[in-house]
């Protein structure tokens, strides 16, 4: 994983790819499926894919997948009854799942092209795919999947390659990428960084440089201050209208004054009074209101995606937000950054050598909110780097201890095991349900089962 990213590798597997399908859809495809992720990243893959399929006037359907079933359960209600070559299937943001899917692809006629940016599960032998798989995957050429290519960025540069004038879409993989970095722009690297640059210069999108207050880049900075949930600001996050107004007004800032309009002079005085940092974002010219910022239009979307996904694909096509959105946007907001001023300054924690666990259990934050304040809690470190973060407590509901577990990326630099590698040793020593990825995954124990956990935590990582 550490090797160097061999991109002409790559870019050869990518144009392979593309060539067959080019080919096939002149004469043998009369019908396209297009399968995506329910996440920002995912919808605006499907999207750039549903344009290039549009403009080659091929006929397609559409679905989402969320992961809550098995591939084969998901398929076979998606595949043709009776098999047959005519059909292509696209996966875009999703599909690594290769020990669930080869077996499948091997029984179809379909042609498969997988373009998918997550690591594979599967020990991969190129060569002995199925020949009717096209597996477009940058991770396994040495590509960080979220540092360097993110899946609306591979959906981008295959449908580019099809077709230039898919370059008028490049916004799209914009909302992609800040969606799955949740960083601000100048540290985006490699592809994600080529390609934003393509779009910027084609002025898709306008590179603008500010004080990153993500999650409220739209607002006034009074609000900025209080809803900003990248970076969380510890004091003024959650706190009252009151105590940020007045010291807005004793550096001489108008609270009210949109944090896009601030002048070099004020946004010096912001950053000398607190530790907001200067940063880059990404502007949409041609929509409105909060979805004219990349950032809170994938934040949105990413909300919309797991509470009314028909609202999540609809709004991305929209100039301007619903009040059905706003209204939806704004307490998911609001109540994370209450979660993280309550977890920053009030929740028990335990720490041993190499962990963290906070006690959610008891506490105001409700369990369906666990996995994102651990999430946000991650990237703002507000945590120590260092240790692997254990989030959760008993569930009352099902008298469970869940357990959101999340670590950063300079943690597993020094040569720690990943969240998923921790996840299936407590399953394999302690059973628990559960999995994810490299930096962020969650499990439900037993009651007993937790409490051997806590007791032998370093010994599990
Ligand atoms: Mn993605």
């Amino acid at each position: 994983m550490a090797r160097k990213p061999d991109r002409n590798k790559f870019l050869e597997s990518l144009n392979n790819a593309v060539d067959f399908f080019e080919d096939y859809s002149h004469n043998l495809y009369n019908n396209v499926i297009a399968i995506s992720h329910n996440d920002a990243d995912g919808i605006s893959s499907l999207q750039i894919i549903q344009n290039l399929l549009h403009k080659m006037k091929l006929n397609y359907d559409y679905f989402i997948y969320n992961r809550s079933v098995s591939w084969a359960n998901y398929l076979s209600g998606i595949l043709p009854k009776t098999p047959g070559n005519k059909t292509a299937l696209i996966f875009t943001d999703v599909g690594s799942n290769l020990a669930e899917l080869v077996p499948i692809i091997k029984n179809r006629k379909e042609h498969f092209y997988i373009l998918d940016h997550h690591e594979v599960d599967y020990d991969l032998v190129l060569d002995e795919l199925p020949e009717n798989l096209f597996f477009v995957n940058p991770t396994i050429f040495g590509f960080d999947g979220l540092d360097h290519v993110s899946g609306a960025t591979l959906a981008y540069m295959f449908a580019k390659k099809i077709n230039l004038s898919i370059i008028k879409q490049g916004w799209l993989a914009v909302i992609g990428i800040a969606g799955d970095s949740l960083k601000s722009m100048e540290k985006l690297q490699s592809f994600n960084k080529d390609i934003y640059q393509e779009i910027c210069d084609e002025e898709l999108v306008i590179d603008k440089e500010g004080l990153i207050l993500f999650g409220n880049m739209h607002n006034s900075i009074k609000n900025s201050l209080k809803y900003s949930i990248l970076p969380f600001l510890n004091g003024f996050g959650s706190e009252d209208d009151q105590k940020i107004k007045s010291f807005l007004d004793k550096i001489g800032i108008n609270p009210n004054k949109k944090v896009v309009d601030l002048d070099q002079n004020e946004m010096q005085i912001i950053r000398k009074n607190t530790n907001i940092k200067l940063g880059h974002f990404a502007i949409l010219p041609q929509k409105q209101g909060l979805l004219k910022f990349a950032f809170e239009h994938a934040i949105l979307l990413n909300i919309l995606s797991f509470k009314n996904i028909s609202a999540a694909i609809s709004i991305i096509q929209q100039k301007s937000i619903t009040r059905y959105a706003k209204e939806i946007y704004f307490e998911y907001i609001s109540s994370l950054s209450k979660n993280l001023k309550l977890l920053a300054n009030e929740l028990p924690r335990y720490e041993t050598k190499k962990t963290i666990f906070i006690d959610a259990g008891n506490s105001k934050i409700p369990p369906s909110d666990w996995s994102d304040t651990a999430s946000f809690t991650s990237v703002n470190e507000l945590l120590e780097p260092s240790k692997m973060l254990f989030f959760g407590g008993l569930e009352k509901k099902t008298q469970m201890v869940k357990l959101s577990i999340r670590c950063s990326r300079k943690y597993l630099e020094s040569d720690h095991k990943g969240v998923n590698q921790v996840i299936n040793t407590i399953k394999q020593k302690l059973g628990g349900t559960g999995g994810g990825h490299k930096l962020a995954g969650g499990i439900r124990l037993s009651i007993p089962s937790f409490k051997l956990l806590m007791e032998r935590i370093d010994k599990f990582i």
